[in-house]
């Protein structure tokens, strides 16, 4: 059920969920609770606020469908503001209101603090894509750029040792002026973490492919695509996959390179 597949109305059996909202810990929000909301600028799309400073996130997630002629010309970010976006299917046209790039599948972009990100859709078919926001905390000396990539340009590395789990660093690690990351992480059936994590970094999570179960604060869920995962800080986390042939895979921001302070 849900506007994302189309699903809704009356429905023959109870209502149910898999829903988990723990506001500042951890949520599991699956996709057919998902609604569809109206956002400024974001015009002839259909799109659903994710993570977002009331969950408790430093940060806003959103999962968007640009419809044909979709675009946004108010712009995305800009004062104080970073942001990302990733295509998951389908193709946009992201500018800064002048110089562009057309990301296809797999296709990103981060733009740094003060730089506003303007969409269009100019090809006939819906393109899907995960958009981020938060806050840029600037260190001195350093400063983030712009970055415009694609999964399929990076090799994946082994997830530490781990022969069926990979990892696809989006974002430069080896650079100061990021206060973030993005990161691709694919399990294949049967993979797993090698050990329940607790860190002081928060995620939000798109689940871009399969089925598993994920550990959230020591209790194990069931998850699948379309599904997302916010993990406040110091949550345990952690994922089994499961199903046949297809890796769980998802796209997910984690905060990096800052001191937190006292
Ligand atoms: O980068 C991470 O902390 C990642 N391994 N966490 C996660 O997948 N929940
Ligand atoms: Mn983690």
């Amino acid at each position: 059920m849900g506007y994302k597949n189309n699903k809704t109305g009356y429905r023959d059996g109870l209502l149910e969920s898999r829903a988990i909202v723990k506001k500042g810990d951890y949520a599991l929000l699956p996709h057919d609770g998902l609604v569809n909301n109206v956002v400024p600028g974001f015009e002839n799309c259909r799109i659903s606020i994710l993570a977002s400073p009331r969950l408790g996130a430093s940060f806003s997630d959103f999962i968007c469908e640009f419809l044909p002629g979709a675009k946004n010309t108010l712009g995305f970010g800009g004062e104080g503001i970073e942001t990302f976006i990733y295509v998951i299917e389908g193709e946009l046209i992201v500018s800064d209101g002048k110089d562009s790039d057309t990301l296809t599948s797999g296709g990103y972009a981060y733009y740094p603090v003060n730089e506003k990100m303007y969409f269009e859709n100019a090809s006939d078919q819906m393109t899907e894509a995960f958009l981020y926001q938060r806050q840029y905390d600037p260190l001195e000396g350093h400063q983030a750029h712009r970055v415009i990539g694609n999964r399929s340009e990076i090799e994946p590395i082994h997830y530490e040792g781990m022969e069926d789990v990979l990892l696809w660093d989006l974002l430069p690690t080896d650079d100061l002026g990021f206060d973030m990351n993005m990161h691709i992480l694919s399990f294949e059936p049967g993979g797993s973490h090698g050990y329940i994590e607790t860190h002081y970094q928060e995620h939000g999570a798109y689940l871009l492919s399969g089925t598993g179960v994920y550990n959230l604060d020591n209790q194990w869920v069931p998850v699948e695509k379309g599904d997302y995962i916010f993990m406040g800080p110091y949550v345990p986390q952690a994922c089994y996959a499961s199903g046949r042939g297809e890796p769980l895979s998802y796209v997910y921001s984690k905060d990096a390179n800052r001191n937190p302070g006292v």
